[in-house]
């Protein structure tokens, strides 16, 4: 292999991608905050606290070592309970917060995607009934007009919501997010407003800056036949993909809505995606299970031999990645990787995972997908909801208590590619010689 380096497309954004809740700490005026005051909802009774102490003011020594660490690009979260605290209430101070935030990643030449929502709403609106209200989505796009106006000369990538199909999923079925329902129907209500919301946010942010370019983060989950031959663990990988996956970008790019039992159209939905955001992390094997009637006939397992993180959370499976965005690419929109990552406390898995995920985005793009940027979760480790801080998924290692950051190796290996803008056979030599067959086949067996 003459050119051991898989290279990127001049102009591709490299970054990390992070949350509001997940880094500024004490964020008291939302619904997780009150969720994490009630005992047995977090693992080990952790809280959030002052998470990384972003909104001290820690963000700017994490975005010099994002910077330093030659990414380009960075995409953080807005908290829409600090702008908006009280429904007939803006705080200013907390926009001004932003706008330095921006400011700064502008000044460190890196360019900012901004999500509207991730995960998190001000208490006063989930107290009136939250997603499941029929006005939420006017309430979200009301917000979303105030941001733009104070945030708009700073921006123009925006990612309206973050995983809705996982936020329906947990705070409506499994009910490990609040509000904590346990209801297929109000999942199905809440997926549909948090639908419109997005395209109530879309035409706001167009209208005020028609050069904007606005999408989704979709966690997209591979589900794989675990026996390819039953037609039963077809049906069942389908349907689930069906649901969990498409649902939300089929809904933009054509006005219509996938019900398991049917099809609704609401052509105000329709065309309001300039780009897909896949978060994607793992796949599942799915077998048809009759007696599975909760989880909609399908049991998920990992393979007996996965390459697992530490909590058995993820099983690494690049390939996985590789679909994700030809399943994206099907959209007719750009792509962008707005998430993808692993916790391991002791960066045993990280390199190689990291290694041959972008290998699989470099396949991609080398095939022609649009494929625009990469952000990799998380910068540094984070708040990560329900399980606390027992998951560790950041470049950097935090040690809560005392706010000190540990460079973990992943981040050089992460700043040879960003920097380089390229998969390097030395890099890979270096930080996963265990998988350099894997992503260099030719180049290991030449010598
Ligand atoms: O930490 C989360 C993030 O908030 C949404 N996507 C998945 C990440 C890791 O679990």
């Amino acid at each position: 292999m003459k050119d051991r380096a898989y290279r990127f497309p001049t102009g591709f954004l490299w970054g990390t991608a992070t949350s509001a809740h997940q880094v500024e700490g004490n964020n008291t005026q939302n619904n997780w905050w009150a969720w994490e005051q009630e005992p047995g909802r977090i693992l080990q009774g952790h809280r959030s606290g002052r998470a990384c102490d972003w909104w001290a003011g820690r963000w700017r020594e994490d975005f010099d070592r994002a910077a330093e660490a030659g990414q380009n690009a960075h995409r953080l979260s807005v908290e829409w309970s600090r702008i908006q605290p009280a429904p007939d209430r803006w705080d200013e101070g907390a926009l001004e917060v932003y706008r330095e935030m921006l400011q700064g990643l502008r000044a460190r030449h890196m360019v900012p995607m901004v999500t509207l929502h991730h995960f998190t709403d001000p208490l006063w609106f989930a107290e009136r009934g939250g997603w499941e209200r029929e006005d939420a989505p006017q309430r979200f796009a009301a917000f979303v007009e105030k941001v733009v106006e104070g945030l708009g000369d700073l921006v123009s990538l925006w990612c309206t919501i973050n995983e809705p199909n996982v936020l329906a999923y947990m705070a409506y079925l499994e009910g490990t997010f609040p509000p904590g329902e346990h209801s297929l129907r109000k999942a199905l209500r809440v997926m549909v407003h948090l639908l419109r919301a997005h395209a109530a946010a879309y035409r706001v942010l167009h209208r005020r800056q028609p050069h904007a370019r606005v999408g989704m983060a979709i966690h997209y989950r591979g589900f794989v036949p675990a026996r390819p031959h039953s037609r039963w663990d077809r049906w069942v990988a389908r349907m689930l993909s069906r649901l969990f996956n498409d649902f939300f970008p089929y809904a933009a790019q054509t006005g219509v809505l996938l019900f398991p039992w049917g099809r609704r159209r609401e052509p105000e939905l329709q065309g309001t995606q300039d780009f897909v955001g896949v978060n994607y992390y793992t796949q599942d094997r799915v077998q048809f299970d009759v007696r599975a009637v909760d989880a909609f006939f399908a049991r998920r397992f990992y393979p007996p031999d996965a390459d697992l993180s530490d909590h058995g959370f993820i099983a690494n499976e690049p390939e996985g990645m590789y679909r994700a965005l030809h399943w994206a690419y099907a959209f007719g929109v750009p792509v962008f990787v707005t998430e993808n990552g692993v916790e391991d406390a002791d960066d045993d898995l990280r390199p190689r995972y990291l290694a041959q995920h972008v290998h699989q985005v470099w396949r991609a793009v080398q095939e022609g997908l649009p494929v625009q940027g990469y952000f990799h979760w998380t910068l540094v480790d984070n708040f990560e909801w329900d399980r606390g801080w027992t998951q560790r998924f950041g470049l950097w290692a935090l040690d809560v208590d005392t706010q000190e950051r540990r460079k973990r190796p992943s981040a050089d290996f992460y700043a040879a590619i960003c920097r380089s803008n390229a998969l390097r056979y030395e890099d890979v030599a270096r930080y996963c010689p265990e998988v350099l067959h894997r992503v260099f086949p030719q180049a290991s067996t030449v010598g």
